[in-house]
């Protein structure tokens, strides 16, 4: 279950990893030369594994500058370069996995559409950040649905972690104004909030977060500290349209990637960062207690253009 987040990635990213290494493998057999028309078709398989189109095409225009200056003359270099051009990406714009505020407690707000995961990658870094020592409090901020705080507990339990609650259909500004008093009254370390993914419409959806947002910034200094938008892989540059909606309401410091075990378009990493410009902070791998892992780019790059 546990590992090191390299065997841990290899195998959640295992469908984009056999695309993209699949295709490479084939692409680069027969000792063909390393030439523009080569590079055309390794862009065309970048975008199948959803690197998104501006993304991929900045990526292949990068490694055909290189081949002119420094030559690209086999397979091995241009993994390489492939390599270096996917990560200097990634790493421009990344970031620990959470920044912990100076004064506790941190408050983590999670937004995003409906079924992307929202509530499974709260539970899950409840026990992330509760196997670290850290006192966790969790808010459950989702109160359109009656089962959605229910499910919420059970995760609670599950993490060892105390879950802040209203009846269904209560104000979610209210929950989280409860939550922010008891994280401060129990001296907790981190709040998490989870919020509902639908509403009667969009306006009311990104109305209530930035409600939800004004009352936490009244209770505690600078909170949310974080605002995690919880995007599903497996939904490709949806993903992306998504993401972009929710910057325009809601100032999102970073992303939490799931579904990355179902789904060969794993690329969509390289794509946030190329178009959005927000850090994928954490990767979902599966759906048990620790499959939701820091996002390391240099993990995630090996795993893809790596020597073996
Ligand atoms: N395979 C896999 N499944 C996941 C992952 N993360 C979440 N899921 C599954 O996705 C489904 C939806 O997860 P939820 O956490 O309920 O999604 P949500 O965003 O809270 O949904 P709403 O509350 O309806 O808006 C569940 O069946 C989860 O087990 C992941 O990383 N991998
Ligand atoms: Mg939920």
């Amino acid at each position: 279950m546990s590992g090191g987040f390299f065997e841990r990635i290899k195998a959640g990213l295992s469908k984009t990893r056999n695309l993209v290494r699949g295709s490479l493998d084939e692409l680069l057999g027969g000792q063909r030369r390393i030439d523009a028309a080569l590079l055309e078709e390794v862009e065309e398989l970048l975008v199948s594994a959803d690197f998104g189109l501006k993304t991929a095409h900045d990526i292949i225009q990068a490694v055909e500058r290189r081949r002119h200056r420094e030559g690209i003359a086999d397979a091995v270099a241009l993994r390489r370069a492939l390599a270096q051009e996917v990560q200097a990406r990634l790493l421009a714009i990344a970031q620990e996995s959470l920044r912990f505020a100076g004064t506790s407690p941190t408050v983590l707000l999670i937004v995003g559409v409906n079924g992307v995961g929202k509530t499974t990658s709260v539970g899950k870094l409840a026990h992330y950040y509760g196997s670290m020592g850290k006192r966790v409090v969790l808010g459950a901020g989702d109160t359109f649905r009656a089962a959605a705080a229910e499910q919420l507990v059970i995760w609670g339990v599950r993490a060892g972690v105390e879950v802040i609650r209203h009846e269904a259909g209560s104000d979610p500004a209210a929950v989280a104004f409860d939550a922010a008093k008891a994280a401060v009254a129990r001296r907790a370390d981190l709040l998490i909030i989870d919020t509902a993914g639908r509403l009667h419409n969009k306006v009311n959806l990104m109305e209530e977060l930035k409600k939800v947002h004004r009352v936490l910034s009244r209770e505690i200094p600078g909170a949310p500290h974080e605002t995690f938008l919880v995007l599903d892989a497996t939904t490709g540059q949806n993903a992306l349209a998504q993401a972009k909606i929710f910057c325009e309401a809601v100032a999102v410091s970073g992303i939490i990637l799931t579904k990355l075990d179902g789904t060969a378009r794993g690329g969509i990493i390289v794509a946030i960062a190329g178009e959005l410009g927000v850090p994928v902070r954490f990767v979902g791998l599966g759906e048990g207690l620790d499959d939701l892992r820091p996002f390391d780019p240099e993990a995630f790059t090996q795993t893809l253009f790596g020597p073996e």
